[in-house]
């Protein structure tokens, strides 16, 4: 089996990434056309993202037909609010805004996009009170905050957010954390590891780290290992795949990646993974779905899983293309291994 770094005694088990099969199971992706494909066009753009990031974060950039993703991209633009929409005919929304500057980025063609458009859409999504909205209805939410945030220092526009705006999201995240280091989607909301991610990375943009509690919400964020080495989200959940990007992003910007027992959750990433269709799932034994696939991947390479690129966890994007844009915030990261295990 041709998978770098890893010995072939280790290969012929399932405790190794598979990745040719990984990287089939997301060419295929859009090859179903079943009830679930057609139920989730809400999710489209992002689950492009979701594949073509775990593509770059496996070693193979162009394993989607890029003309295709482009021109998908571009079809999903909605000309009334100036920004993208999840699918064709969808209203414009912010979360189909990160997504579509992503992928752009990652395809190397953020020169076809209306980036002034844009621009436009997210600034006016920033409300008096520092709160953000998804879109012109007004829900507010942590993951909105971040999405302006990444989506506007992708473009090179975050400067562009008045200096008075820029004090007022601060201050609106700082209410959003509570009393045990972590953040909600809202002020007064219980923490979660997803809403801790948003408003980490969100601060880290900011460059206002100086706002997190490190060794509190580390040692949180580190307690959310349970015993069968997966992470949930929040005290008293179940394990998920997907926690091992958010909770481990989090605990990477905050310097302290050696707070998780890393072994441990390898194993349970790579026991979550579909060795005969690929595709990783949030738990072992269960259905694979792209989004899994991505946040164990990318997880796996915070853990510096051998043969994998790296990935920033500030933008959830590969570490050379960050570099690249010259916006990189700072992170701890671990040695790539060369074998495992
Ligand atoms: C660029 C990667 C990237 C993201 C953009 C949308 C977004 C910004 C971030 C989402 C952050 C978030 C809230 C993630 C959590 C998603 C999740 C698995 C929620 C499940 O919540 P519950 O309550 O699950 O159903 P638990 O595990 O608490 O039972």
């Amino acid at each position: 089996m041709a998978t770098a770094g890893i010995s072939e005694s280790a290969a012929s088990s399932s405790s190794y990434l598979d990745i040719p099969l990984h990287i089939k199971y997301i060419q295929n992706l859009d090859k179903r056309q079943d009830l679930a494909y057609h139920l989730t066009s809400h999710l489209r753009l992002n689950g492009i993202y979701w594949g073509l990031t775990a593509s770059h974060i496996m070693g193979q950039p162009s394993a989607l037909d890029k003309e295709g993703v482009i021109e998908y991209v571009l079809s999903c633009w909605d000309g009334e609010s100036g920004t993208f929409g999840p699918h064709p005919g969808h209203d414009g929304h912010i979360l189909a805004t990160l997504s579509g500057i992503q992928i752009m980025l990652m395809q190397d063609a953020i020169d076809r996009i209306n980036v002034e458009s844009i621009t436009q859409f997210l600034l006016e999504r920033i409300n008096d009170d520092g709160s953000v909205s998804g879109d012109s209805w007004g829900e507010i939410d942590t993951r909105f905050t971040y999405i302006c945030l990444s989506s506007l220092n992708l473009l090179g526009k975050l400067n562009q957010i008045p200096l008075e705006k820029k004090e007022k999201i601060i201050e609106h995240i700082s209410k959003c954390r509570n009393l045990d280091g972590g953040f909600g989607r809202v002020p007064g909301a219980e923490s979660h590891s997803g809403q801790i991610w948003v408003c980490t990375a969100a601060l880290s943009i900011l460059d206002r780290q100086d706002l997190i509690e490190v060794p509190l919400l580390a040692s949180w964020l580190s307690e959310r290992q349970l015993p069968n080495g997966g992470l949930n989200g929040r005290p008293e959940k179940l394990e998920d795949v997907c926690y091992s990007w958010w909770c481990l992003a989090s605990i990477s910007i905050l310097g302290k990646l050696n707070w998780i027992n890393k072994d441990k959750l390898i194993n349970f990433i790579l026991g979550a993974q579909d060795l005969e269709d690929g595709g990783i799932a949030d738990r072992p034994g269960d259905w694979v779905d792209v989004f899994h696939t991505i946040f164990g991947v990318a997880g796996l390479s915070l853990l510096g899983y051998p043969g994998l690129q790296d990935i920033d966890p500030v933008y959830c994007m590969p570490a050379s293309l960050i570099d690249k844009l010259d916006i990189r915030k700072p992170y701890a990261t671990l040695e790539r291994m060369t074998s495992y295990p």
